[in-house]
């Protein structure tokens, strides 16, 4: 076995073994790491080091820290882990709250003690909370305190779950008193570069969500290749955007790269587009990452707002149309940088500097990472056919314990589920989702969760869940339901079953359309025939509105 520094080992074991890992290649000088590294001397140490303590690096709602006074607050929170805690190298940590510099200091200190950060998006509800626990047997969480009612509701499902600390409202044996005693020093722990740092769960398409494991250098590995050829932001760059730092386009785009170049970010707990706006405009922010679904809406209220600031505009999570593209451009000047990421990947992988985008196109594959079409039987497909997106690089997928390892990782390549075509020059345009999952908003939502939801309602007898095309999130998702015998369908009935929906499963998982049906398409086994029902949501969105 290979170093690590890890005493609880239960990542490392839980790995896939290493012949079903997808190839890892480092194929540019610097990709080159050393066999043992943590993270958190480059993205923070390093500044102090060389004399950039006091550059602004996050500004968060209530205070502004430097990059030193992120480093005291990281050092005493290590130490509130180590000692007060009894956090081992290797120890999961579940870090649960809004998008805050808090939570940033917790993430680098749980990496800077050689712990793992197991994130939950902040909208998650207590059985969605509990799932992560128990698959990555977390015995230790931080929250904010105002997220506290639904982790203490999942307490009770998450037996191994030994320990919550809360910040925020300063109760007597809270984070930040149990900051106060410890030392502001505090040495990294040394380790692996290989070493497990990031469990990121991702909503899978059926049934349970996936926990992808991420390497102190594959958080390095994405600044080195999409940060550094592609986004190529500079010191005095100011970050801000809307996606959650649990969700790893949020990692990368609000903390990791700025962090990387030392620049500053600015976190907003709330960044609707409606929010993101005045915000840009109040911390005169250079680089945006949100989704295209924001970018659409910011479009309309652009003339309100001071975005001059503005110098690079990133959009991913789902594809790009077009015409957001090109509206963008006319009204900002600015080219949308496109760009296709996995919660597997860590980040980025395909994309394109601004002077070389292709509007419609994703862009090349990333400085770094190989990409190609395969066919459905795994051999290359020749520039111009339509086939399944498989890339490799130096991160790629390891789920936790988890078959679907198989499905992912084909022949050392990432297969991520996209179809694409290839054209002549090199650039990848993307086609669809190759499987179930509804991208709704930036969102990824698995309609098998939502039909679950409904089907605990006493009134729903059968139920199928789809995406339908929507003009403004991409896509919407809209609920077949048959209705249990003497139940009245109705605007008050969808309603009540939206409502529902939301109690059960995160809020913005609901469906925003409701259809009664008498009776659902199956297979001949019985099977809900999910492809028939899009095919009635494609229809129905594009037939003539009802007078
Ligand atoms: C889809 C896109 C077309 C695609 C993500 C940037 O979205 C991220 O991660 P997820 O695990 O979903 C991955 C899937 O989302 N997708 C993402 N970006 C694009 N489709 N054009 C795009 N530009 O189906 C992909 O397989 O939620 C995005 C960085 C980090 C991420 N985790």
């Amino acid at each position: 076995m290979s170093y690590t520094a890890h005493i609880d080992t239960f990542a490392r074991d839980n790995l896939p073994p290493r012949d079903r890992w997808p190839e890892l290649r480092f194929t540019l000088p610097e990709l080159q790491y050393p066999a043992r590294l943590n993270c958190v001397t480059h993205f923070l140490d390093r500044w102090i080091e060389e004399g950039r303590g006091d550059a602004p690096c996050l500004i968060g709602p209530a205070e502004t820290l430097t990059y030193a006074q992120l480093q005291e607050q990281v050092n005493r929170i290590a130490n509130v882990l180590v000692g007060t805690l009894g956090l081992v190298p290797g120890g999961r940590v579940l870090l649960r709250s809004a998008n805050n510099p808090t939570w940033v200091a917790v993430f680098l200190a749980v990496l800077k003690a050689g712990g793992v950060v197991v994130a939950t998006m902040p909208l998650l509800r207590a059985r969605e909370i509990a799932y992560p626990l128990n698959k990555a047997k977390v015995t230790l969480a931080l929250c904010d305190s105002r997220l506290a009612a639904e982790l203490e509701k999942a307490r009770p499902l998450a037996p191994d779950l030994k320990r919550v600390v809360y910040w925020g409202d300063g109760p007597p044996d809270g984070l930040e008193a149990l900051m106060v005693d410890v030392s502001p020093e505090f040495e990294a722990v040394d380790t692996a570069a290989e070493d497990v740092c990031l469990i990121a769960f991702t909503s899978g398409t059926t049934g349970e969500p996936k926990g992808t494991m991420h390497f102190h250098r594959d958080l390095l590995a994405t600044c080195d290749s999409y940060g550094r050829h592609v986004l190529r932001a500079s010191p005095d760059d100011r970050f801000i955007g809307s996606p959650p730092l649990a969700f790893t386009f949020g990692l990368g785009g609000l903390a990791l790269f700025p962090m990387h170049v030392g620049a500053a970010t600015v976190l907003l707990e709330r960044a609707t587009p409606d929010e993101l706006l005045p915000a840009i405009a109040k911390h005169r922010a250079s680089v945006c990452f949100t989704a295209p679904t924001a970018y659409r809406a910011m479009l309309a209220k652009l003339g309100e707002h001071d975005v001059s600031s503005l110098r690079k505009c990133v959009s991913a999570g789902e594809a790009l149309p077009k015409a957001t593209f090109e509206a963008w451009h006319e009204a900002t000047g600015l080219k949308l940088m496109d760009g296709i990421g996995a919660t597997e990947m860590l980040h980025i992988f395909i994309a394109a500097r601004e002077d070389e985008i292709r509007p419609g196109a994703t862009g090349k594959p990333v400085p770094g990472y190989e990409a190609k079409v395969i066919g459905e039987d795994g051999r290359d497909l020749p520039p111009g056919s339509v086939g399944r997106l498989a890339v490799r690089g130096p991160t790629g997928c390891r789920y936790l314990a988890d078959e679907r390892q198989r499905k992912y990782v084909q022949d050392g390549w990432n297969v991520t589920g996209d179809t694409y075509r290839l054209d002549e020059d090199g650039y990848f345009w993307y086609q669809a989702r190759s499987d179930d999952m509804i991208i709704s908003a930036g969102y990824n939502i698995a309609g098998p969760e939502v039909e679950a939801a409904l089907l605990s309602h006493p009134a729903v007898a059968e139920c199928g869940v789809v995406g339908a095309p929507c003009p403004e999130r991409g896509m919407i998702v809209k609920a077949y339901v048959v209705l249990a015998a003497g139940e009245r369908p109705g605007p008050e009935m969808a309603k009540a079953l939206q409502d529902h929906v939301k109690q059960e499963i995160a809020p913005y998982k609901y469906p925003r359309a409701i259809e009664f049906v008498s009776e659902l398409p199956k297979t001949q086994t019985g099977k809900l025939q999910r492809f028939a029902l899009r095919q009635m949501a494609q229809a129905a969105s594009s037939a003539p509105a009802a007078a």
